[in-house]
């Protein structure tokens, strides 16, 4: 006739083991500053739309409505006609 050991007790301590404190606190980062990123102009990135399927970008979706709103109708790579009317086409200068 042996008495169990008490080991329930013993597991019961150990629960109460205090996790530990994490005390490398992140905020000393300094969020994002200084950098002032200076808006790029939409003009300077490549055409996206090729509108008159010669396999050639010429026209931008500025508005990022999917649809063309800025072409390049001169082939500098520079958008030279707008549509700011909102009618799909670009408007005549
Ligand atoms: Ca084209
Ligand atoms: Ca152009
Ligand atoms: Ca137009």
């Amino acid at each position: 006739m042996k008495k169990l050991p008490m080991i329930a007790a013993a597991f019961g301590a150990a629960t109460l083991i205090a996790a530990p404190s994490f005390a490398q606190d992140a905020g000393a980062e300094a969020p994002e500053e200084g950098a002032a990123e200076a808006a790029p102009a939409p003009e300077a990135a490549p055409a996206t739309i090729d509108t008159d399927g010669d396999g050639t970008m010429d026209a931008w979706d500025q508005r990022g409505d999917g649809k063309p709103d800025s072409w390049d109708t001169d082939g500098d790579g520079a958008p030279d006609a707008f549509d700011q009317d909102g009618d799909g086409a670009p408007d005549p200068k």
